[in-house]
């Protein structure tokens, strides 16, 4: 009996919580010296900042991934397994896509254009079908990757390539895919990732 009433006394909740909180309140020090010290570096920092803050937004596209031997993935609109290409805005601000154009045979055939009205918000992906099968709808490019490998380009309106990729030989349902999604390098992927991020 009168072990119990000592377990019930040890687990009888303290007022420990309500101490902290008059212990914190009660450490007011140092404030004087921290806001002398901010004050004279504040003037050598304001004109960096005001620097990097002119920046205006910008978009960047790249080539993010690729299938060329899709056998069992993404379906398009006609129901078809096909080959894709994943485009994606890394950028801060929306891409007007008008006049920007893909191409697997540079400098040999005009590059497939965008249709004109495509704009890609920052972070936003772009799925386009090459399957040639330009009446499957408007992301359908006039030119297949081959399985063999090849070298497809993202050119923009004054016909300056500005990301390319030279893909390998990939097996059926390979990807080829930056890792990480985005920004980083280009890697063989066993996990294609149509839409979304790289995986
Ligand atoms: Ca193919
Ligand atoms: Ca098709
Ligand atoms: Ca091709
Ligand atoms: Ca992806």
């Amino acid at each position: 009996m009168l072990s119990l009433l000592s377990l019930l006394v040890f687990f009888t909740p303290g007022c420990s919580q309500a101490d902290k909180v008059t212990d914190d309140s009660a450490a007011p020090e140092g404030d004087a010296d921290a806001d002398s010290d901010s004050d004279s570096d504040s003037d050598s920092d304001a004109d960096s900042d005001s620097d990097s803050d002119a920046d205006p937004p910008e978009a960047k596209l790249v080539l993010n991934e690729l299938v060329s031997g899709n056998e069992t993935g993404a379906t398009d609109e006609a129901g078809q397994n096909e080959d894709w290409i994943e485009l994606l805005n890394i950028g801060d601000a929306a891409a007007d896509l008008s006049g920007w154009g893909l191409t697997d045979a540079l400098g040999e055939k005009d590059p497939w254009p965008f249709p004109d009205t495509q704009a890609l918000n920052p972070g936003e992906r772009l799925l386009i079908w090459a399957d040639e099968d330009l009446d499957d709808g408007p992301l359908h490019a006039d030119f297949k990757l081959s399985g063999d490998g090849e070298t497809l380009s993202l050119v923009n309106p004054d016909d300056e390539v500005t990301d390319a990729v030279s893909f390998p030989a990939l097996n059926d349902d390979q990807a080829y895919a930056r890792l990480p999604d985005g920004e980083g390098a280009w890697e063989l992927s066993d996990t294609p990732s149509p839409g979304a991020e790289n995986k």
